[in-house]
């Protein structure tokens, strides 16, 4: 079948010999990733929407291209959410079958639904793709990725395809992005980073990657001494390079020959950025994106690294600073909250009209909740976030009234508040502020951390616990957090 609409991969239909996907000691070729994800998306094409069970595997990278070349939006589900979380994101998005690998055990809300197990054998070069469609509509959703607010379960963002192509044909251009890039990351598949830019990236590219199963120094090290040219991560995985950097010369040395080392996520401190160049000779290039936006802007790979900056605005993307009141344009140096514009957006908010118009001027621009100042230049600076109650930490957004709304289901906690503090790691680390029911058995701090880790997810526990006799509360009953811990 034809489509007016070019492919979102073209190089997966050349169906070429070149390596695509690499975790571990397991590869697939364009040619192998063609034949495997085609016969999938074959099996999967009547669906309505997918879930998909997002290990760092292989599998689940062949999972998300299938369900693309099936014109299904899919659901990438982080494995280790718990009972509460996952029971709301399955509700929400009602996936009607769950894409997971052979192995793989499905907690309840899932075991409901039809699975199609992601099988890799039998995947001979040059098999002829029957029963994938054409292209879809750019405008048809491509993925539902779950985020966090400040209060309440995280939204489901819509993703459509035009945004897809659009990010990663601008990070291309600002990259230098080609099909002889070899992207080494550790980062997880079911959120932006990862799983689009770090999967589907190269893909779209014609290039490919090889992922660390989970993050480690000596798996970056070891990619980069072997081939790869390009490094994704979140600042802790940077300050992590960074500390390991003084008794490692060969890390140095590995680091010194790739082409571009990005980080995003969160802002990368100037202190690491420092560090790693003093080391490495080279700058570590950093872009700056939401869930709902993919990629907003990023220091050029023929630009100027700017320690402390996130660069330019990407090519296609509007953006402009706010004051107060989300009225007025503000001038460059003065503080204001960005606002982006352009084809890289989401379309809503799954089943949330509300937040979805919320969110967008009446105009259509989309305000981030991120504050920031211009350099003379246009180099962006991010100064902070408009929410105290929104916490990255690791790189992912957590919000602090989903936490609060945990812990006070917990039969020791009588009054919550939740905070993010600075941490070396982590950039911020998760803080619970507890009144306890029985001030005499105040619950354990690892009760409560295995308490946010089952019922939402283990990186959203709270790191420390302080234990109070009354939260601080101003007249109206509100509580005032920035009193905690002064
Ligand atoms: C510890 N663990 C627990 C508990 N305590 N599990 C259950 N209950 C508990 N009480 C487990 C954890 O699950 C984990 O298991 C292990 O102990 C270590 O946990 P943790 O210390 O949290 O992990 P870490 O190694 O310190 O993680 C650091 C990290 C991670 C690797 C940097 O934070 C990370 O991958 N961050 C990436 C976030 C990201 O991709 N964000 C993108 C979203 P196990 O070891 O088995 O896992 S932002 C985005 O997409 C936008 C668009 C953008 O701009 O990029
Ligand atoms: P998420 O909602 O998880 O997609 O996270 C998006 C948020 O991450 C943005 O609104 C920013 O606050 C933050 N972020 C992403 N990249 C950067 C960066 N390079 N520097 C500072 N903050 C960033």
């Amino acid at each position: 079948m034809s489509s007016p609409h070019p492919p979102l991969f073209p190089a997966i239909a050349a169906a070429t010999d070149r390596p695509a996907l690499r975790f571990g000691a397991r590869s697939l070729s364009y040619a192998e990733l063609n034949a495997t994800a085609g016969s999938l998306a074959a099996s999967i094409g009547s669906a309505h929407r997918v879930a998909l069970w997002a290990t760092p595997t292989l599998e689940t990278a062949v999972g998300v291209v299938a369900a693309l070349l099936a014109g299904v939006p899919v659901v990438p589900l982080n494995p280790k959410t718990g009972e509460r979380e996952l029971g709301h994101i399955v509700a929400d998005s009602a996936p009607t079958v769950v894409l997971a690998a052979p192995g793989d055990e499905l907690p309840a809300p899932l075991r409901a639904l039809d699975r199609e197990n992601i099988t890799l054998t039998g995947a001979t070069a040059g098999t002829v793709r029957a029963g994938v469609p054409a292209e879809p509509d750019p405008e048809s959703p491509a993925l539902v990725v779950y985020t966090s607010g400040t209060t309440g379960p995280p939204k489901g963002a819509v993703l459509p395809r035009r945004a897809l192509a659009t990010t990663l044909d601008a990070l291309e251009d600002a990259w230098q992005w080609t099909s002889d890039d070899v992207l080494v990351h550790g980062l997880p598949l079911f959120h932006v980073h990862g799983l689009i830019l770090g999967t589907l990236g190269p893909l779209r590219r014609g290039g490919s990657v090889r992922h660390l199963g989970r993050f480690s120094v000596d798996g970056v090290r070891r990619e980069l001494d072997d081939g790869a040219t390009m490094l994704f991560g979140v600042p802790t995985m940077y300050h992590r390079i960074a500390e390991a950097l003084p008794a490692d010369p060969a890390l140095a040395k590995a680091l010194s020959g790739a082409r571009l080392l990005v980080s995003g996520s969160a802002a990368l401190p100037v202190h690491d950025h420092e560090r790693i160049a003093a080391a490495t000779g080279r700058r570590v290039v950093e872009r700056y994106g939401m869930t709902e936006t993919l990629m907003n802007t990023s220091v050029r790979a023929d630009g100027e690294p700017r320690a402390g900056t996130v660069g330019v605005p990407l090519r296609g993307v509007e953006l402009r600073l706010v004051d107060e009141s989300g009225d007025a344009t503000l001038d460059p140096q003065e503080v204001g909250e960005i606002q982006v514009r352009g084809p890289n957006l989401f379309t809503e908010y799954l089943n949330r009209p509300d937040a979805t118009a919320a969110a967008f001027t009446a105009d259509g621009w989309f305000r981030t909740g991120d504050m920031a100042v211009l350099d003379p230049d246009g180099y962006v600076r991010i100064v902070g976030r408009k929410a105290t109650d929104l916490i990255k930490s690791g790189g992912y957004k957590i919000g602090a009234g989903e936490i609060e709304n945990a812990l006070l289901e917990h039969p020791g906690v009588r009054e919550a508040a939740v905070t993010g503090e600075p941490d070396d790691d982590l950039g911020e680390r998760i803080v619970a502020w507890i009144v306890p029911t029985d001030p005499e058995q105040p619950p354990a701090e690892a009760d409560l951390a295995g308490h946010v880790a089952a019922q939402l997810a283990p990186h959203k526990r709270p790191r420390v616990v302080r234990y109070l006799t009354e939260l601080p509360r101003n007249d109206m009953g509100k509580i005032m957090k920035r009193s905690l811990g002064a």
